[in-house]
């Protein structure tokens, strides 16, 4: 409706004799996996109200949550073939693509956001390169909360995870998973709930606003602080449906694109204190871990960095060392 409203007003301001230019109008569909209620889902409203303010409505872009256009796993291959002009994925589920991809899921490199964002700085020119080769483009990227473990008993030390149904997302969650003797299983963010309900997992390593937006208090009681990593969401664009756009929109996306960015980083902070409060008032035990439990969480971190560093290869290591000199 609002586009008819749109055009007639064009033709009556042209009807006028206002020269107006030919008011060519663009969709496109964004793929993302999470529901709206999430942070990064209401941040990326923004983006989208951003851009159509900011060109009027001649860039009109569809945001489809909740894994409804594709599934998480399956988005950015979306976006570099042009099923969707753009996408949020999770970065570190496609480590075994790209190292690189992973670097933002190394245990214990990160201590808090202002070094996650660091590291970020040091990623992002290979995360710009790869992507650019796989035809788009990188608009934003927001951080999670960091990372902490949900589960269905107290967890003392890494041999209570011996046999726990270990719910993973990544490579690096799943070498964990072994590392501890528990039993991984892959499982979308969008299937949590159903997951934990029909007794599939019984822990999980995620934040607290993944916690909190898919109530894990009904189903699990302990939450331990590790706060392992600080991962994040990339949004991004194909490079061919970026082009085509007048210079005027391109700049508008990438102006939008900025804002977003900095809104992401500053709603995860403070939707990380919220959640925490709303695991509390859902009957969740918040925990620091012990020292025991902390100490052989290291140890596997120190394993699974190792391992990343042998693939990731001269990349990955100067990656680490600018981000260990920008700290
Ligand atoms: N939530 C998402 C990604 C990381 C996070 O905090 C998930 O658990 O899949």
């Amino acid at each position: 409706m609002k586009r008819r409203d749109f055009c007639a007003t064009a033709a009556l301001a042209t009807g006028f004799g206002i020269t107006g230019q030919a008011h060519a109008e663009t969709k496109w569909d964004f793929a993302t996996a999470y529901a709206a209620i999430n942070f990064h889902s209401k941040n990326n409203q923004q983006f989208v109200d951003d851009v159509a303010a900011a060109t009027k409505g001649a860039l009109k872009i569809q945001p489809h949550f909740g894994a409804s256009l594709f599934k998480m796993p399956e988005i950015k291959r979306a976006v570099q073939t042009g099923n969707a002009q753009m996408g949020e994925f999770f970065l570190v589920s496609f480590q075994n693509e790209a190292p690189i991809f992973g670097a933002d899921g190394l245990p214990f490199l990160v201590k808090d956001y202002d070094e996650a964002f660091k590291l970020y700085q040091a990623q992002k020119p290979y995360l710009e390169s790869i992507l650019d080769k796989q035809g788009q483009i990188l608009l934003y990227s927001v951080a999670w909360p960091p990372q902490n473990i949900f589960s269905n008993k107290p967890i003392n030390s890494a041999a209570d995870l011996k046999g726990l149904k270990w719910r993973v997302y990544s490579p690096t969650t799943a070498r964990i998973g072994e590392l501890v003797g528990a039993q991984p299983v892959t499982i979308q963010e969008a299937e949590l709930s159903q997951a934990l309900a029909t007794g599939v997992i019984e822990g999980l390593i995620t934040s607290s606003a993944t916690g909190a937006d898919n109530k894990l208090y009904e189903n699990l009681k302990y939450f331990y602080e590790v706060q392992a990593w600080i991962p994040k969401n990339a949004v991004t664009v194909n490079k061919k449906a970026f082009n085509a756009l007048p210079k005027a929109e391109q700049e508008a996306v990438r102006k939008s694109a900025a804002a977003a960015e900095e809104r992401g980083w500053k709603s995860s902070r403070e939707v990380n204190a919220s959640s925490i409060e709303t695991l509390k008032k859902g009957g969740m035990q918040v925990l620091p871990p012990s020292a025991q439990l902390a100490a052989d969480l290291h140890k596997v971190g120190d394993v699974v960095v190792k391992e990343w560093l042998e693939k990731a290869g001269a990349d990955g290591k100067a990656l680490v060392e600018a981000f260990n000199k920008s700290k």
